[in-house]
């Protein structure tokens, strides 16, 4: 199973971002739109995994989200990466002056569990971001000024979900295996 863990948005933050795609549609060409509903912020990519590690490794997760106090975050403006000549990825950040630093910190946490639970360290640096559409064909895609994202109010995170990912001919459908409450959560994420 390709697995990965991240933070789920509540509804409302969903149907910002979607509208946001909606406006970003008509002026950008050559996006594949990702589903408001399956956008994410993912905080480890774990990659492939036998489902009898996967059943050891969920403790790993479950301890390191209790032990980490929940978060209130805001969505930021928009960006393109790696750059707006070859533009791969167009996503939404989160705000700097949300609790965004804690947010590298739950990240470090989490690479932390995955270490002992034998991952080999991810190399790339932890930079936040919705993805909220990929490139059909790298170099083709044409890019938005960076700059304004949606505007939204402040969002609780209170969970530490683990997702499955499949990748389809129509695109990758994720599914929620399991979440992880954080501390003084109930799990809520809105
Ligand atoms: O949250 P986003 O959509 O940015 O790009 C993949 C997606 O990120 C990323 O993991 C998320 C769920 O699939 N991903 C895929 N392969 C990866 C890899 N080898 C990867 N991240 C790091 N290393």
């Amino acid at each position: 199973m390709r697995l990965f863990l991240a933070l789920e948005l509540p509804d409302e933050v969903r149907a910002a971002l979607g509208d946001l795609q909606r406006r970003l549609r008509a002026e950008c060409r050559g996006w594949r739109w990702v589903a408001p509903g399956g956008i994410h912020l993912t905080l480890r990519f774990l990659g492939e995994v036998a489902a009898e590690d996967d059943r050891r490794q969920r403790a790993a997760w479950r301890a390191a989200a209790a032990a980490f106090p929940q978060l209130r975050l805001r969505l930021g403006g928009i960006g393109v990466c790696p750059g707006p000549s070859r533009p791969r990825v167009l996503w939404a950040g989160i705000e700097d002056r949300s609790e965004r630093p804690r947010l590298g910190e739950l990240a470090a946490a989490l690479e932390s569990a995955a270490r002992g639970a034998g991952f080999a360290p991810e190399e790339r640096p932890f930079r936040p971001h919705l993805t909220l559409a990929r490139a059909e064909r790298e170099g083709r895609a044409t890019a938005p000024p960076a700059g304004g994202g949606p505007a939204a109010a402040e969002f609780p995170c209170g969970r530490v979900t683990l997702f499955r990912s499949e990748l389809l001919p129509t695109g990758a459908r994720y599914t929620v295996l399991e979440e992880f409450p954080l501390a003084g959560s109930g799990g809520e994420v809105g």
